[in-house]
């Protein structure tokens, strides 16, 4: 441990301060030879102490949701609803969200995007000159328009290829400064007819949106293969299985589209596609050559009439759609004069590809994808903490000691626990702990601490086995550090 403030206090009390916001409170034992001998036996921060943290779990599950994602997510304290299809994150749900994001902002960075944030809040006027608004596309009755003070129509950003279009047609002017792909991590909203099944169809809800520019088709092809490689990446780390499937372009417009899609009896969309493309799926060199040697049609796509493959070989099954890439040409960059200078120096419309995943989507169609009859299982990689530690003789010193070293320990080490130190009883912490799907619980209670055990339980396989307090930690690290 890493001290980097002693306060000797009175009666033998030490506080220290060992992160930036973080204190232990000590008991001096002794000083030998320099050595301070401590009993740890407060941490002040306490924000990760369930009998601290905003955990509002429902017994009950609310009749309002049809699916499990969206009844897991009201029980397990993640979100509660505003309106019809708005929905507040609340701290579990949050953290969730955070862990989707980073992911896909990491995979977007290596695959050379860089960031950006575009306002909420758009003119119409930029939608006049693309050309979109009010065409009575599903997208133009799904926009939510309003005015400002001095009537000025403007509307809450349904999607950005009008504004990203500004953007670069005041600041590029030359073909050295592409390609370029630009993304963000923004709040939408569409006035859908139907919100429903919680985050999974909102009408507030939060996307990331790339939008790419190139040179000619070629190059702009290129930038579509590496984004849908980046998102094949991005899912796979979540834990999901994602498939690519051909897809109409329907109001964003272009001549090419893929979206992909999780598996789940619950998915909005039916998709078809070869058996073998699963497999082929899981080669790590898997690319788009790869991917057009396969039938994958979203249901619009389809072709029911003509048998393109033996019917033994065409897998039919439901999806949520959870990431949409467009190849859309100079469908934006013509309508809205976007120009830039070729080596000949003739000034050209650049091409153009967007490419959106709903990040919200996503933690329900995660959970779609890991639950049980208990509750949430989360993959490692998105879990809103890796840990839990149930105390069940909360007020017993030794049961305490041993829950706090533990909580100490791992969180300076970087991961993120939870530390169940209610006054609740066994039932309720454990039923409680299953459904909220911590990867890791620590169980720690008098039977055990007296033999110096405690139980460390894998909520995934439900294996429960008693360790000493180091084996344990251990047991959660090796995991870990597989999974890096
Ligand atoms: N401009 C393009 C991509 S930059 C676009 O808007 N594409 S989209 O319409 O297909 O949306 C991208 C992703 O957002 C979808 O694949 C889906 O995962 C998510 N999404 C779309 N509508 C909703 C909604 N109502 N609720 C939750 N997520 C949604």
């Amino acid at each position: 441990m890493f001290f980097t403030y002693l306060n000797l206090g009175i009666r033998n009390q030490i506080r220290i301060l060992i992160s930036k916001t973080r204190y232990l409170t000590c008991n001096l034992l002794s000083v030998t030879n320099n050595l301070f001998y401590l009993h740890i036996f407060d941490i002040e921060d306490r924000r990760m102490f369930l009998s601290q943290y905003f955990l509002p779990t429902l017994k009950d599950t609310p009749a309002e949701a049809s699916i499990i994602s969206h009844q897991l997510m009201l029980r397990a304290g993640m979100i509660r609803p505003l309106a019809s299809g708005i929905y507040s994150w609340l701290p579990l749900g949050l953290k969730v969200l955070k862990r989707i994001e980073a992911i896909v902002r990491q995979e977007m960075d290596d695959a050379h995007g860089q960031e950006v944030i575009m306002p909420c809040i758009q003119p119409a006027s930029l939608w006049k000159q693309s050309g979109r608004f009010g065409d009575g596309s599903d997208l133009s009755t799904e926009t939510l328009v309003m005015k400002d003070r001095h009537d000025c129509e403007l509307l809450f950003s349904p999607t950005a290829e009008e504004v990203i279009c500004d953007i670069f047609k005041n600041n590029v002017q030359s073909y050295r400064d592409l390609p370029k792909n630009l993304y963000q991590i923004q709040w939408k909203f569409r006035d859908e007819i139907r919100p429903r099944y919680g985050v999974m169809r909102g009408r507030e809800f939060l996307m990331k949106d790339a939008y790419s520019f190139d040179m000619d088709e070629e190059s702009s092809i290129q930038s579509y293969e590496n984004m849908l490689i980046a998102y094949l990446n991005a899912f796979n780390r979540m834990g999901l299985q994602p498939i690519p499937v051909r897809a109409n372009t329907g109001s964003i417009g272009g001549d090419y589209s893929h979206e992909i899609h999780v598996l789940a009896e619950t998915g909005e969309s039916v998709i078809y596609y070869e058996r073998g493309l699963l497999e082929a799926l899981e080669d790590e060199a898997f690319d788009m050559d790869d991917l057009e040697n396969f039938y994958a049609m979203e249901e619009e796509k389809h072709n029911a009439t003509e048998q393109l493959i033996p019917a033994e070989e065409l897998c039919v099954s439901k999806g949520i759609e959870v990431g949409h890439l467009f190849y859309l040409g100079t469908k934006y960059s013509s309508a809205m004069s976007v120009k830039v200078q070729n080596k000949n120096g003739e000034l050209i419309h650049p091409h153009m590809g967007c490419y959106g995943i709903g990040i919200s989507r996503l933690v329900g169609a995660i959970i779609e994808a890991n639950h049980d009859d208990s509750g949430i299982i989360w993959p490692i990689e998105v879990a809103p903490f890796h840990c839990i530690i149930l105390n069940l003789n909360v007020g017993n010193e030794d049961c305490d000691a041993v829950a706090v070293s533990i909580y100490s320990e791992l969180s300076d080490i970087g991961l993120d626990i939870l530390y169940d130190d209610t006054a609740d009883t066994v039932g309720a912490k454990f039923a409680r702990a299953d459904l909220i799907g911590i990867p890791f619980q620590i169980v720690v209670g008098t039977k055990n601490v007296g033999k110096g055990l405690v139980e460390i339980k894998f909520r995934e396989d439900g294996e429960m086995r008693a360790l000493s307090k180091e084996d344990a930690m251990n047991s959660i690290l090796e995991v870990l550090l597989v999974k890096e």
